[in-house]
């Protein structure tokens, strides 16, 4: 349908729209029949927390927009966070420093997002549960066997291969984590990897990389959610669960296997300081005046514009601030190996331009990943809950 014929066009997708809040309607209604009990009261928890039921209703919004959804699907967003402690997870730990899990569980003013996180129905969490060694890995067995093709695995951190294997085992029959993330993603309904580290190898596996360190659809051939960054934003964790919860899909996702709907744009889409990027205005020292005045940061090594995330968009910590806002510029860490892809940090790329060379920049993105769709085509609903491996 060509996009010129306006009214015809938003016939075209408002059609869309009602097949998908059909089919999500039906969807939830099944949900509701078949998940777990819920364990948590949502709306209890954020009430004791400070959030009243106008914080909540505001934060559907907010949500509904991320996800690219129209107003329509508000009610559903409202029910599926509703249901969000309902999806039994198994959260493992590989190679990695734990500030994936820190990020989401520290923060000193919880909006609906991080309580959402607390209310996650946690059958194994290494960092969390009260149980070690062979209680633990009992545990693990257990929630494996009891939810098999209903849980979602959480995979935070690497996996070395070196040794085959051996430089990571985990519990009393000292399995290694490449047999463990086997074990347990093939008997899950999907895989989120949670940080660069899981999606694409990242600090572990930076050069020299001596433990062989890769990400775990590498690893062990399994597809996966890539839910990127160094830390990563919870919005985009929690986001991917509602559609999961909504659709009974996975979002669609881009080559790297991150959902559209959240890494579809690059970090210098949504940028506040684009404008003096395009008047050529750019920080030249940490401090000077055009520090000041907020100029753009791509001389002081920012690398927004090979960098496809929502950060701009979302913000961290309730929305409150992020990198480039903060004075400091991106350092690309949703992109794979950017550890060593994106050095220097502190400098631009060697072999990039800035200032007037703006198409360059743009053609070194689309030629990053490739990524085509958006609006609609963010929700992969057609393409069934488990995305197959590398077969
Ligand atoms: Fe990696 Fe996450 Fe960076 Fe750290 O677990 S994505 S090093 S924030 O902790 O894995
Ligand atoms: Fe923003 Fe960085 Fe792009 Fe400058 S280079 S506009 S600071 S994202
Ligand atoms: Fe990472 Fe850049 Fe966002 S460093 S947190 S992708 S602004």
């Amino acid at each position: 349908m060509a996009k010129g014929n306006n009214s015809e066009y938003r016939k075209t997708i408002d059609k869309q729209y009602k097949e998908l809040m059909k089919h999500c309607q039906l969807h939830m209604e099944q949900v509701e029949k078949t998940l777990p009990e819920s364990k948590e009261d949502l709306h209890g928890l954020l009430k004791e927390r400070g959030l009243t039921r106008r914080d909540f209703v505001k934060w559907t919004s907010v949500m509904t927009a991320a996800l690219m959804l129209p107003p329509i699907f508000k009610p559903m967003v409202a029910k599926a966070a509703e249901n969000f402690s309902r999806i039994p997870v198994v959260w493992l730990h590989f190679a990695e420093c734990t500030g994936c899990s820190e990020a989401f569980l520290r923060s000193s003013y919880p909006n609906v997002d991080d309580i959402l996180l607390e209310t996650i129905s946690l059958e194994y969490h290494e960092t969390l549960m009260a149980a070690s060694g062979y209680q633990a890995e009992q545990n693990l067995e257990k929630a494996v066997k009891d939810f098999a093709g209903k849980f979602i695995c959480v995979i935070e951190g690497a996996l070395p291969r070196g040794l085959d294997g051996k430089y990571l085992t985990l519990g009393p029959k000292g399995k290694t984590g490449i047999e463990v993330a086997k074990e347990v993603a093939s008997k899950a309904a999907a895989v989120i990897c949670i940080g660069s580290c899981s999606a694409f190898g990242n600090i572990p596996a930076a050069d020299p990389n001596p433990t062989d360190c890769v990400g775990i659809k590498k690893a062990i051939g399994v597809s996966t959610v890539n839910i990127a960054g160094c830390p990563p934003n919870a919005v985009n964790f929690t986001g991917t669960i509602l559609h999961y919860l909504m659709f009974g899909a996975l979002p669609a996702l881009d080559n790297l296997g991150r959902p559209v709907w959240a890494y579809g744009k690059r970090i210098h889409d949504y940028c506040e300081r684009r404008p003096h990027y395009d008047a050529s205005e750019f920080v030249e020292e940490w401090g000077d005046e055009s520090a000041l005045k907020g100029w753009c940061l791509y001389k002081m090594g920012c690398k927004g514009p090979y960098t496809y995330a929502n950060c701009g968009k979302v913000r961290f910590n309730g929305g409150i601030s992020w990198p480039v806002m903060s004075g400091h510029g991106c350092i690309g860490c949703t992109e794979p190996d950017f550890w060593d892809t994106m050095a220097p940090l502190e400098k631009p790329l060697p072999d990039k331009t800035y200032g007037g060379g703006e198409k360059t920049v743009d053609n070194i993105g689309i030629a990053l990943t490739g990524i085509a769709a958006a609006g609609i085509a963010a929700h992969a609903v057609a393409s069934g809950i488990r995305h197959k491996g590398d077969k």
